[in-house]
């Protein structure tokens, strides 16, 4: 894919600050942590346009950026983070939730969880919560050079059985060049207008 334009447009903290829904959305969607934020700018193939950061929790508004004028990406901010407080896990939870069950021109949700860790009960409630709105999704197991080469077949089957899915894993590496072929092959078909 080439990227002509990258831009961040806005950052909501309630429903109403979404931007008119006028173009089609991929959302990145998991754990804080596990990497969606560095995944778009991988996507991008921008180092700085998303804020990335070794500290879980970075990512704390639904962030829109408008890519190409052809379609939007929307970083949302991750769960599961203990230091975050429990009033303000659930204001962003009712967000995430109201984005992801009305947003109209939401075309796919990548969720992504790292490749190191079992899913964690709140993965599979996103996952369950999806196939009731019936989302279409992706999954991604992030930070896949963390591995040995050895592991990565294994690690990848776990998952899918622990989530319980039909959908299979993608190993991706934001670090190296990746799987992002790969994840643009599924996505051209949904941003097209
Ligand atoms: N080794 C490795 N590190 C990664 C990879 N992707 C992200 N990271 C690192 O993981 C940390 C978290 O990345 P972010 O992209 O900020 O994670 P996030 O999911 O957006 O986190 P929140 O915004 O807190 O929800 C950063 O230190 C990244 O450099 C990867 O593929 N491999
Ligand atoms: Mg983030």
């Amino acid at each position: 894919m080439k990227i002509n334009s990258a831009e961040f447009l806005l950052s909501a903290s309630t429903k109403r600050q979404f931007p008119p829904a006028t173009l089609p959305e991929i959302a990145f969607a998991g754990r804080s942590n596990v990497g969606k934020s560095t995944l778009i700018n991988s996507l991008l193939n921008r180092k700085k346009l998303v804020k990335t950061s070794a500290t879980p929790g970075k990512t704390q508004l639904i962030n829109f950026f408008k890519i190409n004028d052809q379609f939007f990406f929307v970083d949302l901010p991750g769960y599961g983070y203990a230091k975050v407080p429990k009033s303000v896990q659930s204001k962003w939870q009712d967000l995430v939730e109201a984005y992801l069950s009305e947003r109209e021109t939401l075309r796919n949700v990548i969720v992504i969880l790292d490749c190191r860790h079992s899913p964690t009960l709140q993965d599979r409630q996103l996952l369950d919560w999806l196939n009731y709105y019936e989302r279409p999704l992706m999954i991604i197991a992030s930070k896949i050079d963390k591995l040995k080469r050895g592991q990565v077949k294994k690690q990848l089957q776990k998952i899918k059985h622990d989530l319980s899915t039909e959908h299979v894993p993608l190993g991706h590496s934001s670090m190296q060049y990746g799987k992002r072929k790969e994840i643009w092959e599924k996505l051209f078909p949904l941003i097209e207008n």
